[in-house]
């Protein structure tokens, strides 16, 4: 297991400095930010990114995220140089030591939250997902931090209209399609690519979401056994998903789980939640059960602390502060520390 921390290079107002001073931490996950989705990253900006942080002492080994371009998630006619394009990142990024690339196919939106200031009763505040304030929601003017792109209301309009009456079977289609195309590209440099999952794992908006329960990840699996075809397990995500059994799927993939976001969330009412510190005690994500089920199953990949909350008066991009992902990062060190040496 190597303890990693998010970091959004050099705009993010979390210095590496203090990233390394975390215990345990080995590297960041960064990305490049600006260069337009299914463009190749210029070697130059990788370079960079794996300068400043190995300067800070720090390793740079997992991209968070080669975005995928929505042609290719539509199965349309360009996909097949977007696909080329992808390829070559996944080169380009293992020309400066890359070794695993986290991703994901949801359709147009990336990761979905109605509040980003929830209030906790101690003054921290996190993210929470409320059902019925997202479908009072209008899709074209919505905008999370992290998402690797903001459509103008216009564009966005159009590229809805072009999901309309996609099934899953075609969204999962799409998804093979594209694995079959850039697995040459990851057996040539020994990159791992990790999907991570829908968030929530349901669907939003009439989008079809495909990587959302065990059933999703075996028939995914069945299409594309190639092992660099594995999972960013996210807690928080698969765990929204009631019917998900975290610590089953966690040792049933432990070698297929590249990369892990271990978070904690508490549910509030059937479908809503609200994200919490990371300690099992914290909300219904059983942390201390999925890292046992990870040690014993064999797991070898990166795990960085997710959604931590504000604390402290800390006022930093939602989800993504400093304090509450660092004392994440310690708890998760500390588990895994006594569990391995438990298994040993
Ligand atoms: C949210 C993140 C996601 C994730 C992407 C991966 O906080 O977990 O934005 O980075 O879904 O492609």
């Amino acid at each position: 297991m190597k303890m990693t921390f998010r970091w959004y290079g050099e705009n993010d107002c979390i210095p590496l400095s203090y990233i390394k001073q975390i215990q345990g931490m080995t590297g960041v996950v960064t990305a490049v930010y600006d260069i337009p989705v299914g463009e190749v990253w210029p070697v130059e900006k990788l370079r960079r990114l794996r300068d400043l942080a190995a300067a800070a002492g720090l390793e740079a080994e997992v991209i968070e995220s080669v975005p995928v371009h929505e042609d290719i998630k539509l199965g349309k006619p360009t996909r097949d140089k977007y696909i080329a394009a992808y390829a070559e990142n996944i080169r380009a990024c293992a020309s400066v030591g890359v070794k695993c690339i986290c991703y994901n196919f949801m359709p147009v939106f990336d990761w979905l939250r109605t509040d980003l200031c929830f209030r906790h009763a101690d003054g921290s505040t996190s993210l929470a997902y409320d059902h019925a304030a997202l479908l009072a929601l209008d899709p074209k003017d919505l905008h999370l931090p992290g998402w690797d792109e903001s459509y103008t209301p216009d564009e966005l309009r159009a590229l809805l209209a072009e999901y309309e009456g996609m099934t899953h079977e075609q969204l999962f289609e799409n998804l093979v399609y594209f694995l079959r195309g850039v697995m040459p590209a990851c057996d040539e440099c020994g990159v791992d690519l990790a999907i991570h999952p829908d968030d929530p794992p349901w669907d939003v908006f009439g989008l079809p979401r495909i990587v959302s329960s065990e059933a999703d990840y075996e028939r995914l699996f069945a299409a594309v056994p190639n092992m660099h075809n594995g999972i960013t397990f996210c807690t928080g995500s698969l765990g929204a998903g009631r019917e998900n059994d975290l610590p089953k799927l966690a040792g049933k993939y432990a070698k297929r789980i590249h990369f892990a976001h271990l978070r904690q969330l508490k549910y509030d009412g059937e479908i809503n939640f609200y994200e919490n510190g990371h300690q099992t005690a914290e909300g219904d994500v059983d942390v201390y059960a999925i890292v046992k089920a990870l040690v014993k199953g064999g797991f070898k990949g990166y795990v960085r602390p997710d959604h931590g909350r504000n604390v402290w008066g800390e006022n930093a991009k939602p989800g993504y502060g400093l304090y509450d992902r660092a004392m994440g990062a310690c708890y998760l060190t500390g588990l895994f520390e006594a569990v391995q040496k438990e298994e040993k």
